[in-house]
């Protein structure tokens, strides 16, 4: 299969060439469509790898709006990142298909996948399955309340271990780690560490990271891609967008 940006095999790929990957999660409600042209400039000039696009609570209609917008100018993959099933748009290359393995909450492990399998067979989305893991960051996030689930304890890493590999043998293609979006704390080094070493699946961490340090001990402990969203909304300083690029750039080349 050759290797599309934003599909799974793409994904699959970092792993491989052992190749770390950087992904700006935009909330839709938080983005002005005027903005976007600038964002993507500043994206590419970073380097960033993907854009994900969801949230776990919407209050408008945006996300119509900024996907087709997103992909008049930018060449970089955009992967929905869905927090409902309106969430769902067409004109996006690929959606995490998320299965919320560290809940117990059935809607969100297959009651949604249900409902969204006849939406999604009607597009050309690529389906990424992915194994979506909360963990405790701090405070109470928006997604742990929205999803009704108990985050996984941040100093319990055999949980997310055991819950990673049931993941994997369960034939999801990724696994996402997330401390949830304004996180206090970024998971901890030791949680990643122990995850990555267990299965062989690429993993993507997100949630609380503020700084280029803090991505780059991240991929250091193994994790395939980290995301940032909140520290890079807009108002905010956006040369960290730049700096989080570079050390990646030297990550990859240290390889
Ligand atoms: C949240 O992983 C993402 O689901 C990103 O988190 O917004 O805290 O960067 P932040």
């Amino acid at each position: 299969m050759p290797n599309i940006p934003g599909s799974t095999e793409s994904l699959l790929s970092h792993k491989k060439e052992k190749r770390k990957g950087f992904a700006v999660l935009l909330d839709p409600d938080k983005l002005n469509l005027k903005d976007i042209p600038l964002l993507v400039e500043a994206a590419l000039n970073a380097g960033v790898t993907y854009f994900f696009v969801g949230g776990s609570l919407m209050v408008n209609e945006e996300i119509n709006k900024v996907i087709p917008e997103l992909k008049k100018v930018c060449p970089i993959p955009v992967i929905l990142f869905p927090g409902s099933l309106s969430q769902i748009v067409p004109s996006a290359d690929a959606i995490f298909f998320l299965s919320l393995i560290s809940g117990r909450n059935p809607e969100l492990l297959i009651g949604n996948h249900v409902l969204a399998a006849p939406l999604l067979k009607k597009t050309n989305l690529e389906i990424i399955p992915t194994g979506y893991m909360l963990i405790e960051s701090g405070k109470m996030t928006t997604v742990n309340y929205i999803s009704n689930t108990l985050p996984i304890p941040s100093d319990k890493t055999d949980i997310a271990i055991c819950t990673a590999m049931a993941g994997e043998m369960l034939g999801l293609k990724v696994i996402y780690m997330d401390g949830g979006s304004g996180a206090y704390r970024t998971i901890p080094t030791q949680m990643i560490r122990g995850v990555t070493d267990n299965i062989n699946i690429p993993v993507i961490v997100g949630g609380g990271i503020r700084t280029a340090e803090e991505a780059v001990s991240i991929w250091e402990a193994g994790a395939e891609v980290i995301v940032i969203g909140n520290a890079l909304e807009s108002g905010k300083d956006m040369s960290l967008m730049k700096k989080v690029g570079d050390a990646m750039c030297q990550l990859n080349t240290k390889l």
